[in-house]
């Protein structure tokens, strides 16, 4: 296994996660002061480089290089001995600056797209407040287990509020979409995400991060004019994705592009496990170029041993070139 060194060093979760899954309801000082104690010591492991200045886009409400490691772990509450993960959902519609020629009309979730990531742990229970203050009917369907009338199939109509309440079921990378039809332009127009649930036993602490493939149908033709990692074609083109040499990188890997039927995803002078769906703890597979049909999703391990600037993309080239490219920066260590 490439990554083994790191692998091997690694053994807890990283400081963040500690925090958010281990201290909530602790309620003890005592036991605060240990956990507080080791986080000292286990953060060394896991190194993420500081943000680039300047990575906004003008024009834009959101900005894809926080977006890459935004994690929404909603609010934890207990009720009736149950552990519940609230989120809050609206769906809207807002102009994106494309390009410096381009905008187009989105309709997205919390004035993002994709939307947010959410994260629980398996067996968590999810309350999703969903709303809809988009002029158009939209719904939220995820992928996963769950009963039939939480499958977000349903229309929501403009104005509404309905709330998704599901077991967090099972661990994986499931993504969540609108189901009205016509899908493919309430997909393509913006209106997905991705569902982290995370396993029973952590996975080893990594810098993580998200990366969601979109299409963009501009004129309406039923094919993309661009494409974009995490929203904005050629991003982390423009503004690479600082990580550190060495560091293991996890990366939530979701293809949503519509009307291209599959598409692969391809990181320069490395090597990357596979852990597919999400579903498993040890790797599936190496390589370094993946097929994904729309929907598909994966979980990407990798570390850079080089400093340098390296790409990655879908191997259809035609896509790279309208938008879906972008650069990882390695540190020296
Ligand atoms: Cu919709």
């Amino acid at each position: 296994m490439s990554n083994s060194p790191n692998y091997l060093k690694l053994n807890t979760w990283n400081r963040r996660q500690f925090l958010t899954w281990g201290l909530t309801g602790l309620g003890m000082t005592v036991g605060a002061t240990i956990l507080g104690t080791r986080l000292r010591q286990k953060s060394a492991l896991v190194q993420i480089p500081p943000l680039p200045e300047e990575t906004a886009l003008a024009d834009n409400d959101f900005n894809p290089m926080t977006l890459l490691r935004d994690f929404d772990y909603g609010t934890l509450k207990e009720e009736n001995g149950r552990k519940i993960r609230e989120f809050e959902v609206t769906a809207n519609s807002s102009t994106l600056q494309l390009n410096s020629a381009i905008t187009f009309v989105s309709w997205n979730l919390n004035n993002r797209v994709p939307g947010p990531t959410l994260r629980a742990k398996e067996g968590e229970f999810i309350r999703l407040i969903f709303h809809n203050q988009d002029g158009h009917s939209h719904s939220l369907h995820f992928h996963g287990t769950h009963p039939v009338e939480m499958d977000g199939v349903e229309p929501i109509r403009h104005g509404k509020t309905f709330v998704y309440e599901f077991e967090a079921k099972p661990y994986g990378v499931h993504p969540y979409h609108c189901h009205i039809a016509p899908v493919t332009r309430h997909i393509s127009k913006g209106l997905y995400g991705l569902l982290i649930v995370d396993p029973p036993q952590p996975r080893l602490p990594a810098d993580e991060m998200v990366l969601v493939m979109g299409g963009y149908d501009i004129n309406n033709d039923e094919h993309n004019e661009l494409y974009a990692f995490n929203g904005i074609p050629n991003y982390y083109r423009d503004r690479p994705i600082p990580i550190y040499q060495n560091q293991l990188v996890r990366l939530y890997l979701l293809n949503m592009i519509e009307f291209d039927s599959a598409v692969t995803f391809h990181i320069h002078a490395n090597m990357f496990q596979v852990y597919r769906t999400g579903r498993t703890m040890t790797p599936d597979e190496e390589t370094d170029v993946i097929t994904m049909g729309t929907a598909e999703r994966h979980i990407l391990e990798f570390a850079y041993p080089y400093p340098g600037r390296y790409m990655f993309h879908p191997h259809q080239d035609i896509i790279a070139e309208n938008g879906c490219m972008g650069f990882f920066e390695v540190i020296p260590a």
